[in-house]
């Protein structure tokens, strides 16, 4: 399209673009292979083949994301913003093959090629932008979204480099950057020409208009580039492709000019540099890492070039009416990181659009709805006020503003107490004031909402209870989700097509359908059929681990599966104690009831991350020991698989038999990994905590393996706990320290897991892991039990895969769109495809 005298002119017959349909994709793949990549010989590196394959499939995002686009703007509901620092999205080839129902036609295609979806696909980087379950819940929730043809766009951050890759260096965490657009990232479409500009540092001004009303204005600022590039998301067979826009930081041309003119042409360089920084790197903690100015920058440039981006497409088509304006919009503010868009929103409200205070307010209270994702008081953000000041200054001044207001509120609902005051004030006094950003989002949001039942309960009565007695209307929960397409359709095509065989397909729609599963929960040649998928599941992974562990699996073994972000609260160290525990019985020669199991360990530690740091370093030294111990051989083999990422667990939830989700209770938000390992057939060994509450109602307490202390016992067993006197009392643990202590598992290697010995035995150890050991052992001792009788267990396998319909990410998004967003589907016809 070409603009002509404020016209926009349309090609004749092209009005849509081009007809594509399926029978084009062969040319459609040889052209962009010959002519756009300009190759010329089949047998060229698959990363050519991939990506024409790519752009023959962006060809047909395109036209529908047009027409997709063109009814969002006509249509006259509402429209979601999810704001995310994170989005979490791994490979986009497969899903989009599979979103767009063409498996088909590129098997063909690639025939000509001598080669196969599967391997071509191998080629392509995972988007990794994402530390783990918050950014890998908003990648789930896009494709959710799409596939229920809500109008949502998705708005974050074009990270130059994602989460670290992992490596191991005589089993200790290396981290090496992860340049993932270094060979092209073929999905995206940049717009240049709708970049926004991001407002840094300067001075408020005062000034009072023709009327007497004051305005303020700031100026001297240092201002950076949003440069849009627009990722096509896909919805699930129904023509529907969103999008998810993610801004990279630019410097200004008249930035530079400035410096240049004076002379300083260096300077001018060394400036754009700082611009560009803004979007460089991922920060890689997955808990609140506090201060950092280029993170908070990070944080400010994402709301406020989104926000702006809103704001634009309003005024272009209503003016500067805003009065509709929170009846069209919402921002879904995935956590506190994008929380600044509250006073963000207000600044250009009122200093961009002469809105008064009440005004604004309105709007913004209307339009913000806050997640929270984490129960750790430590993990809430704060930022100092005084960088705040420096970089920020506006924002600082309606943060202020907000809070007068708000703790005026709070005057009238307690009169005369200073200290819930003090306690609920934005501003956290002390030597170094502190803005609480959960405060600002709960204040500035007309929806707080917790990812899990238990989640949200203990986010009413505990973190933010007097908030809850301020508004317990705006407090919902919305227990997450992930999405079956990838986490089934996708990375389990084996259990699909039995699944689709058994049930018909219409659960990869609708994944309630999938409780049909049931009726076969006794039928003997299903039975065969779903132990057979297993069994070739776990040779796949059998494959990976040898080659990236160097560790031989056996799928005739039990596969018992821990994979997630390292943290303490998530007890991979109590998962290492089972271990040594299991290591020490064979031993001592305790063999009986031994069924032989495989164990995999997977995840990442943030770079500062000490005793995370320490964990690995454990668990890759028992595995030694261990896999270099014939007589362990028959029963134990243990790995931990380097640089975990969305592709690995593509090929790890299927193969697994036994999910590790073994939180202390009351810790883990909800996770997300243990709803994917249940969809595939998965049993889980868990405590009460998050979402696992919730996946053993839906299966029956008979087909989940539960252990440990529940969140109301904790505080009394805390008053109380004596590790040491558990150690004394249980032999297994007995056993099990005396062989961390004697140095067996580091012997070149002395005082190396001294830190890790003193936490367990620390009578104030936050984790509990000597407390839950008991349990666990004996919750395991249950597991061998039951995975003797392989009929048992495969009935228990069925069960939970039929009982994880209310896990799909479809089912929480049609919550947030019923309870909070208040969306109208779309209905988009095959105009491009003339089908
Ligand atoms: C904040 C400030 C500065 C630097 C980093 C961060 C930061 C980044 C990522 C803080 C937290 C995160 C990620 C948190 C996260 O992934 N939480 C998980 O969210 C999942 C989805 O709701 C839940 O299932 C998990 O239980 C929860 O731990």
């Amino acid at each position: 399209m070409a603009k002509q005298n404020d016209q926009v002119c349309v090609v004749k017959g092209w009005e849509d673009g081009p007809v594509i349909d399926e029978s084009t994709l062969n040319d459609d793949l040889s052209r962009h292979f010959y002519y756009t990549l300009g190759r010329n010989k089949v047998g060229e590196s698959q990363l050519y083949l991939y990506n024409a394959l790519a752009l023959t499939i962006r060809d047909r995002l395109v036209a529908r994301c047009r027409e997709t686009n063109k009814h969002i703007e006509q249509q006259k509901g509402r429209k979601t913003a999810y704001l995310s620092l994170e989005f979490l999205m791994g490979r986009a080839l497969g899903n989009a093959v599979l979103n767009l129902d063409l498996d088909q036609q590129v098997a063909s295609a690639l025939q000509e090629y001598c080669t196969e979806l599967e391997t071509v696909a191998q080629a392509e980087h995972d988007a990794g932008l994402g530390n783990g379950g918050l950014g890998r819940l908003a990648a789930c929730f896009l494709d959710s979204c799409a596939s229920l043809a809500l109008p949502v766009v998705g708005y974050g951050i074009r990270y130059e480099y994602g989460m670290f890759n992992q490596s191991l260096k005589d089993g200790h965490q290396i981290e090496q950057p992860d340049n993932w657009l270094r060979e092209g990232h073929p999905w995206e479409l940049s717009a240049p020409e709708q970049a926004k500009r991001v407002k840094f540092f300067g001075h408020v001004q005062s000034y009072t208009d023709k009327d007497s009303r004051e305005h303020r204005q700031l100026t001297g600022t240092q201002d950076v580039l949003a440069v849009p590039y627009d990722v096509p998301i896909p919805g699930y067979k129904n023509n529907v492709v969103n999008t998810l826009r993610l801004w990279k930081s630019e410097a200004t041309d008249e930035f530079n000019l400035t410096e240049f003119n004076a002379g300083s042409y260096s300077e001018a360089v060394a400036q754009k540099n700082l611009a560009e920084q803004i979007t460089m790197v991922l920060y890689p903690n997955d808990a609140s890492e506090n201060g950092k100015e280029l993170r908070l920058r990070q944080q400010y440039f994402l709301s406020s070039a989104s926000i702006q981006d809103i704001v634009d497409q309003w005024v272009a088509k209503h003016g500067e009416d805003f009065s509709d304006f929170a009846k069209h919009h919402v921002f879904q503010l995935n956590d506190t990181h994008p929380s600044i868009a509250v006073a963000e929103l207000m600044r250009i409200l009122m200093d961009d659009y002469e809105l008064t205070w009440d005004a604004a307010w309105d709007i913004t209270s209307a339009t913000m709805a806050y997640t929270n994702h984490t129960l750790l008081p430590e993990a809430l953000e704060k930022w100092s006020v005084s960088l705040f000041s420096r970089l920020l200054p506006r924002i600082l001044e309606i943060i202020y503003e907000i809070n007068a207001r708000f703790l005026a509120k709070v005057a009238q609902q307690w009169p005369g107490d200073t200290q819930k005051q003090r306690a609920l004030s934005l501003i956290e006094e002390g030597a170094e004031p502190q803005i609480r950003m959960a405060y600002l989002a709960i204040v500035g949001s007309f929806s707080v909402n917790g990812v899990a039942a238990l989640h949200t309960e203990l986010l009413k009565e505990g973190l933010f209870k007097d908030f809850y007695d301020l508004w317990p209307a705006k407090f919902n929960n919305k227990t997450n989700g992930v999405t079956p397409r990838r986490w089934v359709a996708h990375c389990n095509p084996l259990l699909s097509k039995l699944i689709s065989q058994s049930i018909g397909d219409g659960w990869v729609a609708d994944f309630a359908k999938i409780s049909q599963l049931r009726r076969f929960y006794d039928d003997k040649k299903f039975h065969k059929q779903w132990q057979s998928v297993k069994t070739q599941n776990k040779q796949r992974l059998v494959d990976l681990v040898k080659e990236r562990c160097d560790v031989d699996f056996d799928v005739t073994m039990m596969f018992d599966v821990q994979v997630k972000r390292i943290h303490e609260y998530k007890r991979q160290l109590l998962n290492v104690l089972h271990v040594i525990h299991l290591y020490d019985r064979i031993r001592r020669g305790d063999t009986e009831g031994l069924v032989p199991r495989c164990v995999l360990l997977g995840g990442k530690a943030a770079p500062g991350y000490y005793m995370a740091k320490k964990i690995i370093k454990l668990i890759n030294n028992v595995a030694h020991v261990i896999n270099k111990d014939p007589k362990a051989a028959p029963y134990l083999r243990v790995a931990f698989l380097p640089n975990y990422n969305v592709t690995a667990m593509e090929t790890i939830c299927p193969a697994t038999d036994l999910s590790e989700q073994i939180s202390t209770a009351g810790k883990e938000a909800s996770g997300t990994g243990n709803m994917k390992f249940m969809m595939n057939g998965a049993l889980t060994i868990g405590t009460l905590d998050g979402a696992n509450i919730e996946i053993r109602d839906a299966v029956g307490s008979d087909n989940f393996f539960l252990f440990g202390a529940q969140t109301s016992e904790i505080d009394e067993i805390k008053s109380r706990y004596n590790p040491a006197k558990l150690v004394a009392e249980n032999s297994d643990l007995e056993n099990v320290m005396q062989l961390l202590q004697s140095g067996q598992f580091n012997l070149f290697e002395p005082g190396l897991f001294d830190d890790i010995i003193n936490a367990i035995m620390s009578p104030h150890d936050p984790w509990l892991v000597a407390h839950d050991f008991e349990s666990y052992i004996a919750a395991q001792k249950q597991v061998e039990h039951a995975y003797k009788d392989q009929y048992y267990w495969t009935q228990m396998s069925i069960l939970n895969t039929a009982a994880s319909g209310m896990f799909s990410s479809d089912r929480t998004i049609a919550q947030y769109s019923d309870d909070i967003w208040h969306l109208e589907p779309l209905t988009i016809n095959d105009t491009h495809t003339n089908k």
